[in-house]
């Protein structure tokens, strides 16, 4: 293993929507990107106020405190720690006090130790108002002013202040829908620093791959190598999912092309251990690149974690069960085994009927065992963060297991069997009802809704 220069961020940025991490859960992040090498952790949580919606205030003698110990946790271990800023729901560009107000916030970040800084204008409006129209011209003038001006503010203070953008645009899919203007992208690479990073997100906002052609026509429009803010383990968008599959769909030649490798992951910081510990790998290997390897690694180091008070979680059953939460758009293999079994099943396809219904059986028998000694985990906040992924999966294969035992006793074609659970139709809420009415219709690089 290799470790990469400190100059390239490795870590984890904390950008997700929802309930920020807590101060302890943070030291545990700490202690494990220690272990791993990983040297960044940028503090961007959307919903920390005085982060996005309160961008102009500073923080409370204590809350300062707990950043205070924050910065030195990382300090102590050797990883940099990097404070994001959001001021782009509300700013008003042309307005000369609202840089002073951010200069404010940098200033009392700076006086807690904090030397690295990133000023992130994702998920706001794309347009600006009349009079900053009339100031900068286009959003991405405007931000720039803004950044530029804050990083030259802040280098005169500590002239190893290291800084990082995150444009409007911010993934090759905005861009294609031209998000922040015409031009946009290209006049943030032509106007911001070239001193500052900009962060990346790949294709997609959630990329299932990050190509080396794709970073590269993106050097040549930002002028720079971008920093890869990824999204493939995060989880905010859809409740009833989590990520623990291996850090994939990158090839090891992507280090080369960016300036940083940085994960924002599930809300729930137990499930990141295979996620980070494989981006880890990722980071610093000298190897080819398996990720199904790294994982089936990341798996055996996580077992302990899987402790319980009465009978053991083994570590096959543990892999067949985080196989079916593994990447966003790919199930573990073992996982997709048991999908296309049941496929085959439910469809009556199956040359050897009764042979499959029964080895299905047996991986759900083995998946329900899984489920049920997770409540017995001893680490309560990893139950905490899978009880009800744990509950809805248990209960569907339950009813699939029963239509088959149905299926095979009546010998019949899909006559409805009786059932306990709640109908689906009555779980799905106003949000699943309102998904029907239109459905994402892809066609070559471009996605659209149709009816
Ligand atoms: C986003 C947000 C991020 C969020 C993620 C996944 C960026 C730059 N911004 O678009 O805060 O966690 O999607 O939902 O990725």
């Amino acid at each position: 293993m290799t470790h990469p220069s400190t100059n390239f961020l490795t870590g984890v940025i904390e950008g997700f929507y929802g309930k920020p991490w807590t101060q302890a859960e943070r030291v545990t992040l700490f202690d494990w990107m220690a272990g791993w090498g990983l040297n960044t952790y940028v503090y961007a949580p959307k919903d920390d106020l005085h982060h996005r919606a309160l961008w102009r205030e500073p923080y409370s003698a204590e809350d300062a405190d707990q950043l205070a110990q924050l910065i030195r946790a990382c300090r102590e271990r050797q990883i940099h720690f990097v404070y994001a800023l959001s001021p782009g729901l509300d700013i008003r560009y042309r307005d000369g006090a609202e840089l002073d107000r951010l200069h404010a916030r940098v200033e009392q970040m700076l006086g807690l130790g904090c030397t690295h800084f990133s000023l992130l204008f994702d998920d706001i409006p794309d347009h600006l108002e009349p009079q900053d129209v009339e100031r900068w011209g286009s959003l991405a003038s405007a931000q720039c002013h803004v950044a530029n001006a804050v990083f030259s503010w802040t280098r005169t203070r500590v002239p190893a202040a290291r800084f990082s953008f995150c444009p409007t645009a911010y993934c090759g899919r905005m861009a294609a829908n031209q998000l922040g203007g015409d031009g946009y992208l290209a006049a943030i690479g032509r106007q911001l620093s070239p001193e500052i990073d900009i962060f990346w997100t790949g294709p997609d906002i959630v990329s299932r791959e990050i190509t080396l052609a794709h970073v590269r026509d993106l050097q040549t429009l930002l002028r720079r190598k971008p920093l890869i803010w990824d999204n493939l383990h995060a989880n905010d968008y859809d409740g009833s999912r989590f990520f623990c599959g291996p850090y994939s769909g990158r090839p090891l030649e992507l280090r080369g092309m960016v300036t940083g490798l940085l994960s924002n992951p599930n809300n729930e910081l137990p499930l990141n251990y295979v996620p980070l510990r494989t981006l880890a790998e990722f980071a610093c290997t000298d190897r080819a690149w398996d990720p199904r390897r790294a994982y089936l690694d990341a798996m055996r180091e996580w077992l302990p974690a899987f402790a319980t008070v009465s009978r053991p979680i083994a570590l096959e059953d543990l892999i067949l069960f985080c196989d079916c939460y593994y990447l966003p758009q790919e199930e573990g293999s073992e996982a997709e085994a048991l999908y296309e079994l049941a496929r085959t099943l439910v469809s009556g396809d199956s040359p050897q009927w009764e042979d499959d219904q029964a080895a299905f059986a047996r991986q759900a028998t083995r998946l329900r065992g899984v489920c049920d000694r997770i409540t017995e985990l001893r680490q309560r906040p990893l139950f905490h963060s899978l009880f009800r992924r744990t509950w809805s999966l248990r209960e569907q294969l339950d009813v699939i297991e029963r239509y088959l035992k149905f299926k095979s006793a009546q010998r019949k074609e899909c006559t409805p069997v009786g059932t306990f659970q709640m109908p689906a139709g009555d779980r799905r809420g106003m949000v699943v009802r309102l998904q029907h009415l239109l459905r994402q219709h892809v066609s070559g690089d471009r996605t659209g809704l149709v009816p």
